[in-house]
């Protein structure tokens, strides 16, 4: 006979806060949101820790490098998305590890015998008017010149001429050194009226541009996450199908954390390749694993030697698997039983192994609870997609701006390797929707608001950290409305073809 779980599958929704005594010192000033995100010894720190409990989502439209930059900035983590080629995703990496504040790997590049034409349409692309022109068009290749919007007319100048007859020759640039600091390029800026200085290294290699427009960007950001060597923290979702060359590429790139991507992490699949990494790397490569919902999950992938457990199916705002296969579990549920198995492991071992809940969250409150529950930090996919940074476009959809937002699942993102079964390397039908997010701006502006609830919220609960949160919080059931969760929900559905 099946096994029946007598608990109904609840969701974030149907559950409030009640307040603890707030003392003198609970005010959102005091309160830290800091965070474990890889497995320690009780009484340890853990190696990394997060300054905000945030991560986004391994979603081809939510973690590209930008977004990743910005939310290391700003205390969080990204997953760089692993349904792409494994250069191209181990070149994301690479861009978040070689940023400087200010310095900007350049994007747009070409060759002297480029034309005009090739110019036009790199702007059109990428909708940035410099260009650096180098001799094998790539942004790190030997820099040749410059070209920007004042040294071409659309209307007038024959789109076949060649990049060398009208760009900005070297002999004419004013260029800074690699290791000049930002308050000596704004320094050069400022004195010769420039809007771009490039900078390059000793062979004249381009290394960055320092733009005048970027001022508002040199912003102190005292929450950023960085390593021994000042270089931004990153992380990068694998498969369990090609992680022997994934993982080795990503290390080399200079990977921080990785986690294993699935939409059901209950497998010998997951298992084989967290003991691969174990034995190829030992403790040097940490190593997330999910998505489980039930305590079996959990500590079978602690197990294999996972530094964190991912926790979610089918709570996602794009992901419609409970529709399509009938699994998944409400999250809170899930959140609560997982996190009860962790406390358990942790009073028996010593070792505490922080987990993750993984989609779902739709009210800033929401993130609190799943604190509340026992979570360490928290993945998000929707919440990302609406800023600036996430790569997506953004349209005007009547007389609102929108982003774009689609599953891993989907047709479009084609991640079969998330949603694999075994057999044929395809998707064999969909598991998330495509759609559109309401735009948000800067992700800063929207962190700050968020943030602010939940230090305020802690504050009532008589919190001023997240393990005392997760300790002394009292929660209670209100309704039961986890159904909205398991179908697409809080997006805007495109039209079905
Ligand atoms: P949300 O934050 O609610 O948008 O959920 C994001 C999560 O949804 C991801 O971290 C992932 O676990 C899940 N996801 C991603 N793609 C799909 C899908 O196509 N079904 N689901």
């Amino acid at each position: 006979m099946a096994v029946y779980l007598n608990d109904v599958s609840r969701t974030f929704g149907e559950y409030l806060l009640i307040p603890g005594l707030t003392t003198k010192q609970c005010v959102p000033t005091n309160v830290s949101l800091k965070t474990s995100l890889v497995k320690h010894n009780v009484g340890d720190k853990s190696s990394i820790e997060l300054n905000i409990p945030f991560v986004s989502a391994i979603m081809q439209s939510v973690s590209g490098p930008e977004l990743a930059i910005e939310l290391a900035r700003n205390g969080g983590l990204s997953f760089i998305f692993g349904s792409q080629p494994i250069e191209s995703q181990a070149e994301m990496v690479r861009r978040v590890k070689k940023f400087k504040a200010g310095f900007v790997t350049s994007d747009s590049n070409l060759t002297p015998e480029n034309t005009l034409a090739d110019v036009i349409d790199l702007v059109n692309k990428t909708e940035h008017s410099t260009i650096g022109i180098t001799d094998d068009g790539t942004p790190n290749g030997k820099l040749l010149g410059l070209v920007t919007s004042r040294d071409y007319r659309i209307e007038k100048d024959d789109p076949s001429t060649k990049v060398k007859e009208f760009m900005t020759p070297f002999a004419k640039l004013i260029v800074g050194e690699v290791g000049i600091t930002l308050k000596e390029a704004n320094q050069i800026i400022w004195d010769h009226k420039l809007n771009t200085l490039p900078i390059i290294d000793k062979d004249q290699n381009l290394a960055y541009f320092v733009f005048r427009k970027d001022y508002d960007s040199h912003r102190e950001n005292p929450n950023e996450i960085s390593g021994a060597d000042k270089k931004l923290l990153v992380g990068a979702g694998i498969n369990t199908r090609d992680y022997t060359e994934r993982v080795p590429a990503l290390v080399e790139a200079g990977v921080d954390v990785l986690c294993i991507d699935s939409s059901d992490g209950y497998s010998e699949w997951q298992y084989e390749t967290l003991q691969w990494i174990k034995k190829e790397y030992g403790d040097k490569v940490k190593v997330g694993a999910g998505n489980v919902v039930d305590r079996d999950g959990f500590l079978y992938l602690v197990k294999a030697g996972a530094d964190f457990i991912k926790v979610g199916i089918g709570g996602g705002s794009i992901c419609i698997t409970r529709e399509q296969k009938g699994i998944g579990r409400g999250q809170a549920t899930a959140l609560i039983d997982v996190a009860q198995a962790r406390d358990e492991y942790k009073e028996q071992t010593g070792i505490y192994v922080p987990i993750c809940s993984d989609g779902g969250l739709v009210h800033d409150y929401h993130m609190v609870l799943a604190l509340a529950m026992g979570a360490d930090f928290l993945m998000m996919g929707r919440y990302f997609a609406r800023f600036d940074e996430s790569p997506t476009k953004k349209l005007r959809i009547g007389n609102n701006f929108v982003k774009e937002y689609w599953g891993e699942g989907s047709n479009r993102a084609q991640n079969w390797q998330r949603y694999d079964m075994g057999g044929s390397a395809s998707l064999k039908f969909e598991e998330g929707v495509d759609s559109y997010v309401p735009y948000a701006g800067k992700m800063k502006d929207n962190l700050n608001l968020t943030l602010g609830k939940i230090k305020a919220t802690m504050c009532s609960c008589g919190a001023i950290a997240i393990p005392a949160l997760q300790k002394n919080a009292k929660i209670t059931l209100v309704s039961s409305t986890s159904i909205v969760e398991g179908g697409a929900h809080d997006v805007i559905l495109k039209e079905q073809n």
